[in-house]
């Protein structure tokens, strides 16, 4: 346990006895069965894969840990990389685990605190930069061209290699690939990782099919879904607020290849799988996370017989990354009273059972 994915699955990875092996306890992340969307839907199996289990709270960890191995093992003592925020997280604690400097990229003003605390506590050096992440991410890559850094966003292979292990360990938990597979898409890194790990396992007798791979872009920042970049994205879903993929291609090969699709949820159903996520299935995560469950109530809402079917949603990252969302979304009154018994019961209307008979 523990042990991480370079050790775990290093055979299925991009490494030399000369790659440090670098973790800090990434993967072996829960599959939890559903306790209520699966009866309430209708479908036959219904898991999530807790990603926002891993060491910094998001599956970035899976393809970070493999990134700096190998900026590492290439002498490099410079990791670069624009992000959303759980890029950011991940990179500054990785490389702070392998002693290299770490320079973060991020769109002013459009990371979520949690992400953003991170990235300070763990010594990253941060750059706000004046426009969204799609620039971010041309600079970063202008600066990995012309100076000797180390680029680790997703377009970087060994990301894509990394994060492919979440999907051998789904076949490795149920035995077998599911039927379908909701990720949320934002930069797209992640759904081509999951294909990548999907079809290697099928190719190696793993599994004997691979899933439909079930993409979900919010509507204001769904280049994929609609064909066309976005020039200013908008979503609550800071995370995914992305209108250029870096791996736009490699997305739609995973989508037509799997015979699946990749479509968009509003805000409003983001948030309503948010909040019932945490409410009903008592899991906390972020909102770009439950995109990919609001997409499947929508899948359901609009037809979609999930009745013979198994399905796994890809919860990425932690809610706790996010909590300002928390209070935008909810209007919880926060009660008070002094500190004593009556005070409190009295707040709580609470009435002695059978006072009459004790
Ligand atoms: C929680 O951190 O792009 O489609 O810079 O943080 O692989 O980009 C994050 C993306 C989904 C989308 N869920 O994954 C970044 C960044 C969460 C995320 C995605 C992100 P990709």
């Amino acid at each position: 346990m523990g042990v991480g994915v370079l050790l775990r699955y290093g055979q299925y990875l991009p490494m030399t006895d000369a790659t440090p092996r670098l973790t800090l306890g990434e993967g072996e992340t829960p599959l939890v069965r559903s306790k209520f969307l699966e009866r309430d839907l209708g479908i036959k199996e219904l898991y999530f894969k807790l990603e926002g289990c891993n060491p910094t709270g998001s599956f970035k960890d899976r393809g970070i840990v493999v990134a700096v191995a190998k900026a590492k093992e290439a002498g490099h003592h410079t990791i670069l990389c624009a992000s959303t925020g759980n890029t950011s997280a991940a990179a500054a604690a990785y490389g702070a685990a392998a002693g290299m400097h770490c320079v973060v990229l991020v769109p002013k003003g459009n990371v979520a605190m949690g992400k953003m605390s991170q990235a300070i506590a763990y010594g990253a050096r941060i750059v706000m930069i004046r426009g969204n992440f799609d620039r971010a991410l041309e600079v970063a890559r202008g600066l990995a061209d012309e100076y000797p850094i180390s680029l680790v966003n997703s377009v970087n292979q060994h990301r894509i290699e990394g994060q492919k292990t979440a999907a051998f360990e789904i076949v490795d938990a149920l035995g077998d690939a599911p039927d379908h597979l909701y990720i949320p898409v934002g930069n797209a890194g992640n759904i081509t990782a999951y294909w990548r790990g999907f079809t290697e396992y099928r190719a190696l007798g793993k599994t004997e099919h691979a899933p439909r791979m079930m993409g979900w872009e919010a509507e204001g920042a769904a280049p994929i879904a609609t064909g066309k970049r976005v020039d200013s994205p908008n979503t609550i879903a800071s995370a995914i607020r992305i209108g250029n993929p870096a791996s736009w291609q490699s997305a739609e090969r995973a989508r037509d290849e799997s015979g699946g699709d990749i479509a968009t949820v509003s805000d409003d159903e983001i948030v309503e799988a948010y909040r019932l996520l945490a409410r009903r299935e008592g899991i906390f995560c972020e909102p770009a996370s439950a995109a990919c469950v609001a997409g499947l109530m929508k899948n359901v809402r609009q037809g979609l017989d999930l009745r013979q079917s198994s399905v796994v949603c890809v919860l990425t990252g932690n809610g706790l990354k996010d909590p300002d969302i928390v209070y935008q979304v909810t209007n919880t009154p926060l009660e008070e009273a002094t500190p004593d018994l009556e005070a409190v019961a009295k707040v709580l209307n609470l009435e002695r059972a059978g006072s009459a008979k004790r």
